[in-house]
């Protein structure tokens, strides 16, 4: 992966917004758009759990959604479906320890897409950028409802050992991020926050986003960190 290509992909991980239908309160078209408006870098498309669409429904939905990514020019991720990725051609896919290698996604979906892998630990980290990952998801940092089978709480520990372990590949940290930890999220070496519920749940979706994006831009805003206390 060329330098500017790492240094796009760390840009777009900064507010990191991640959702699916049973994620959303109301229609999740008007969830993603009113996210793009408070300002979100990079969406994934994450259709799982109890209730999530399959089939024809889910391939809809998807198109939907990356039609409105489309529209205001933010790139479009997906969870896992690597059949899905490529129907819709996808800007990139992000996968867990249970998914293939990173190194077979890549011959499946072509060498210019984003491929996100999650990492749990130092030995999957290093895996995973040997596989050619461009970005690791490394959580879950705080605890989180929004993933039945989500591992053991991390904190910020893993975050600051792949630093110090000279790793500067994109990272973004996920799991229970809200806006008042992810300061910490970022001073412990991550490029960005991946968020479900911290938007999807909030009662104004705009302004949720914008006031991560405000917080991470500028992480002594007290003002606008007190709009949620
Ligand atoms: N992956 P919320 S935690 C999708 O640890 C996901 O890899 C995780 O949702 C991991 O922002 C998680 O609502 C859920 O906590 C994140």
């Amino acid at each position: 992966m060329s330098t500017n290509h790492n240094e796009s992909v760390r840009s777009l991980l900064k507010v990191y917004f991640i959702m699916g239908s049973v994620n959303c309160r109301k229609d999740p078209r008007e969830v993603l758009t009113e996210a793009i408006a408070g300002g979100i870098t990079l969406f994934q498309f994450r259709e799982k759990g109890v209730g999530s669409l399959v089939g024809k429904a889910k391939l809809t939905l998807a198109r939907e959604l990356q039609q409105i990514c489309q529209k205001y020019h933010i790139p479009f991720i997906v969870n896992d479906d690597i059949d899905l990725a490529i129907a819709v051609n996808a800007d990139g896919v992000h996968v867990g320890q249970e998914d293939e290698p990173a190194s077979s996604i890549r011959e499946r979906i072509g060498s210019h897409k984003i491929i996100g892998v999650s990492a749990h630990t130092l030995e999957e980290a290093q895996q995973a950028i040997k596989d050619g990952a461009h970005y690791l998801g490394v959580g879950p940092i705080f605890p989180t409802r929004s993933k039945d089978d989500a591992r053991e709480v991390l904190g910020t520990t893993l975050l600051h050992e792949l630093r110090q372990q000279g790793i500067s590949i994109p990272l973004v940290g996920i799991g229970g991020i809200s806006i008042d930890n992810a300061a910490s999220v970022i001073a412990a070496g991550a490029d960005g926050v991946s968020v479900i519920s911290a938007i999807a749940s909030s009662n104004s979706i705009k302004e949720a986003a914008a006031v991560f994006v405000s917080s991470l831009n500028n992480p002594s805003n007290k003002n606008i960190r007190s709009l949620y206390s």
